[in-house]
């Protein structure tokens, strides 16, 4: 482990003192050094719209409004796609996942996409003495090639590619198969019910949303037809391990217990928590305590049960005297979708909430409301509380903690991600030189200043089952968003130097 004092320059006193002016704060701060605590929320499927601190009216959001109170609110934030997989595995990996194959939406019986000889951004953590954790939503796969067998002790799992604990829903919500994972093995299996799982047909005999819809409680609107678990027909099949199956009104509940309970036992040392929430994901499925309470029905029912998880692991922090030095990032993976596949409602009780604000497109889409997502970060002893207009990417979230604790990163590790600790601490206002986003069709587009350029593609216009405009055409297409942030007016034949230089970037990006 590094010795402690090699990390006072990245306790960042200099930038803190600029602001706030209290040098006897950073001299006690010297005197102690320790380590900040990570924590990285990622929600999934939540919208920049969503959330009051963003501008929402019709539902609140307390909790998460006060963590961008007290810390760094970004408005010109972005995931690096547009769906769960390849957002997460390019902010562990810090490599764009369009470099490798396999990163789209994994099935929940993937093998882990992630390779182990791969440096993550929790093996980093680790090499610095963290302590580290993987709770809730992971959807990057376990197990070998081939496949996942949930009967036996799952190898490799996430603590082969830097988590020493992980209690995680192998891949989405609405995917079989419908348990938590605790280091490698699948909670509450009954031996001699051992879990059967498929993508590609029925296996065992228990009821499909195709054969029995008389025994579903939330119809499909799209997929969602084959095994029925817990009166939800799910994406694939699965049968056995009954005992081990989840409730999904407790998944909340379960995940953020996990949480804290990890927080609460390493409270003494420095830990470095991932979660993700299943929340706002489909099915959305509130607990009683959150059923009807957003009057925008279930989608809105779950942002408020998000919400209270973000203030139960504040609440968690705030009691154990550790929140000051605890460096808590909240965002979400993609963009927002009303209906994603179920009869919820959540497009006839919208009651003029916009999850998308006023962006174009939404999750799965090349348009800004695929990937522009809240992004928050919060840490009372290194971040005077703001707001952070300059365009940030989430693949460089690795490079910047990693300036941050002073950790070199050797060259073939985090290839794609780039050092911006000053723009993710607030204090850089210019932002990055250009981002790069990825949609469901692997349709890339790239910003710089207030230009973005979407590469032609030859892909749908909308996606086929939500009807997304995906950002697909044949021809480059280039928008001004700073006079047109909604991508109203393709301007490439106006500027074709414009998009001539944003292209060649593209590709130079691509080839390095
Ligand atoms: C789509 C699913 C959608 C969701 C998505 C993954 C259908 C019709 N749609 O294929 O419901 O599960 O995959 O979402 O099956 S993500 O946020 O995890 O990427
Ligand atoms: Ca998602």
């Amino acid at each position: 482990m590094r010795h402690l004092s090699s990390l006072l320059p990245f306790l960042p006193g200099a930038a803190l003192l600029a602001g706030c002016g209290n040098a006897s704060r950073q001299e006690a701060r010297n005197d102690q050094p320790r380590k900040p605590n990570v924590i990285y929320l990622i929600a999934d499927d939540l919208g920049i719209g969503d959330l009051s601190c963003y501008g929402a009216t019709k539902v609140s959001t307390p909790n998460i409004d006060r963590l961008a109170g007290q810390g760094m609110q970004f408005t010109n934030a972005y995931a690096t796609s547009s769906t769960s997989t390849p957002s997460r595995f390019g902010l562990l990996t810090g490599m764009y996942p369009w470099r490798q194959q396999n990163t789209g939406i994994a099935p929940g019986n993937s093998e882990l996409i992630i390779d182990t000889a791969c440096v993550t951004m929790a093996d980093m953590f680790k090499e610095e003495g963290y302590v580290t954790a993987a709770v809730g939503k992971w959807h990057l796969g376990l197990g070998p090639k081939g496949g996942t067998d949930f009967n036996r002790r799952i190898k490799p799992n996430t603590q082969d590619i830097g988590f020493d604990y992980e209690y995680i829903i192998p891949a989405t919500v609405d995917r079989v198969p419908c348990v938590f994972v605790e280091n490698g093995q699948v909670v509450g299996l009954d031996p001699n019910d051992p879990i059967t799982v498929s993508y590609d047909h029925k296996v065992g005999n228990w009821p499909t949303g195709l054969e029995n819809p008389e025994l579903v409680k939330m119809k499909p609107s799209q997929g969602h037809n084959n095994t029925i678990i817990n009166g939800i027909p799910r994406i694939g099949w699965m049968t056995g391990g009954k005992s081990a199956l989840w409730i999904d009104e407790d998944i909340a509940d379960v995940i953020t217990d996990k949480a804290k309970n990890f927080i609460v036992s390493h409270k003494n040392e420095a830990f470095f928590l991932y979660m993700g929430t299943q929340d706002v994901h489909v099915p959305r499925v509130p607990h009683p305590r959150f059923a009807g309470k957003s009057g925008l029905g279930v989608r809105g029912d779950v942002i408020l049960q998000l919400d209270w998880t973000v203030g139960e692991i504040m609440h968690t922090l705030d009691s154990l005297g550790i929140a000051d030095n605890t460096i808590f990032v909240f965002c979400s993976d993609n963009g927002p979708v009303i209906d994603d596949g179920y009869q919820d409602q959540a497009r006839e009780l919208l009651n003029g909430h916009t999850p998308m604000k006023h962006y174009r497109g939404g999750k799965y889409s090349a348009f800004e409301a695929g990937t522009r997502i809240p992004f928050i970060v919060r840490w009372p002893e290194g971040i005077k509380p703001g707001k952070q207009q300059a365009l940030f990417s989430m693949i460089d979230v690795y490079a910047s903690l990693a300036t941050l604790l002073n950790h070199p990163l050797q060259a073939g590790i985090a290839p794609d991600s780039r050092d911006q600790l000053n723009n993710f601490l607030g204090t850089d206002t210019a932002g990055c030189d250009y981002i790069v986003q990825q949609n469901l069709n692997n349709t890339l587009s790239i910003i710089q200043g207030d230009w973005k350029y979407i590469e032609p593609s030859d892909k749908p216009a909308l996606e086929y089952w939500t009807k997304t405009e995906m950002g697909n055409a044949p021809k480059p297409q280039l928008y001004n968003l700073s006079i047109d942030p909604s991508e109203k007016s393709n301007v490439a034949e106006a500027h074709p130097d414009k998009v001539k230089a944003l292209s060649m970037l593209l590709e130079e990006v691509k080839e390095s």
